[in-house]
């Protein structure tokens, strides 16, 4: 081996020793900071995953919005579906500080190559289900993202900060339209719960297959990019919804739900892990629909990029600021 080439190896082994340093000690990573390629990877393909829902999600929920019940409800509705926009953003741009482009990540995701939240392949078929989704998907997003705050990368950290805030007025908008449901007429107290049936068994989905079959857990969480398992979440998300849905008079369509006083836990009936691979599979109820308008929305938008961009180099401006930068 050359010298040059010893050196070289050298100076990665260096780095590694310190990047696993910082790691252990609680560090941030920041974007120059060393970093080995495997971290860089992980993280893109999480956060890139993170962003799609975010904006993928929009697409349920805005198909309430020209039929919100009262203007209140319509406004309160535009302005988390407009959150939504707003947290695909900040995730983007974290991504951008590891070197990848939101032009390149979109193309993924159009292509089927990236992956968004499962959650979101569902149908939104009644005003409850905009309820359901507040309280159920939202709260289940706030379980998983609280932890992803101390994340050991700082930007996808930070960003997490100000997106849990946002969850959790959303959240409290979601349980409120159920509660307004629950206290309503028979009909509204029958779409709640259906609501509810419906969207019960994808909320717990979400957090990702059980742990024995969880690919990157155990090398995300040592790298610190997950804090806990998905079944840990997945437990304390039933732990803390249940006594919610006892509360709002509705019943959680699982015949094996039960208080276990030994564990303090809810102990709950099996997920169906084949409609989840389906789901995954792209043969969820919705998932072409979900791609098709995403596509449609990136081709009607090709004329506002380019006229953006050209505003840019008229102007002097980087091709970056002109599409929101590089921010953390
Ligand atoms: N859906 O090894 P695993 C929101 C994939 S949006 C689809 O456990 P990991 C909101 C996984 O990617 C909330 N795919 O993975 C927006 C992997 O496949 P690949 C979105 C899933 O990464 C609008 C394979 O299964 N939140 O809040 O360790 C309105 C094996 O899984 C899912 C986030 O994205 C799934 N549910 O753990 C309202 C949070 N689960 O990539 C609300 C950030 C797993 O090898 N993400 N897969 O092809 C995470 O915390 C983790 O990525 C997960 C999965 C817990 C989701």
């Amino acid at each position: 081996m050359r010298t040059q080439e010893i050196e070289a190896e050298k100076a990665d082994l260096e780095n590694e020793r310190e990047f696993q340093v910082k790691i252990e000690a609680g560090i941030r990573i920041e974007p120059r900071d060393w970093m080995p390629d495997g971290y860089r990877r992980a993280l893109i393909r999480q956060i890139s995953q993170h962003a799609h829902s975010e904006i993928v999600g929009q697409l349920p929920e805005a198909n309430w919005i020209t039929r919100a019940p009262t203007l209140e409800r319509k406004l309160i509705l535009l302005a988390k579906v407009q959150d939504e926009a707003g947290h695909g953003l900040y995730l983007y741009c974290a991504a951008e500080t590891l070197g990848a482009s939101r032009d390149e990540l979109t193309l993924q995701l159009l292509s089927g190559k990236a992956r968004y939240s499962s959650i979101f392949n569902y149908p939104t078929l009644s005003w409850a289900d905009v309820g359901a989704i507040g309280w159920l998907v939202d709260g289940a997003a706030i379980m998983n993202q609280v932890p992803l705050q101390r994340c050991s990368y700082g930007p996808y950290g930070r960003a997490m900060v100000r997106i849990c805030k946002e969850e959790s007025f959303h959240q409290r908008q979601g349980f409120d339209i159920m509660r307004a449901l629950c206290e309503g007429t028979k009909l509204q107290r029958e779409m709640a719960q259906d609501a509810l049936d419906r969207w019960w068994w994808p909320a717990l989905m979400m957090f990702g297959p059980p742990d024995e079959q969880s690919v990157h857990s155990e090398q995300s969480m040592a790298w610190g990019i997950k804090q806990s398992s998905n079944d840990t979440l997945r437990q304390k998300f039933v732990d803390q919804t249940v006594p919610q849905a006892e509360y709002l008079g509705l019943v959680i369509p699982d015949d094996d739900l039960q208080w276990d006083d030994k564990e303090g836990r809810y102990n709950f009936g099996p997920i169906d892990w084949a409609e989840f691979a389906s789901v995954l599979a792209g043969n969820g109820p919705c998932n072409r629909e979900r791609i098709a308008a995403r596509l449609k929305a990136w081709n009607d938008g090709a004329w506002f990029r380019e006229g953006l961009l050209a505003a840019a180099h008229a102007g002097g401006t980087t091709e970056e600021s002109a599409c929101g930068g590089t921010a953390e």
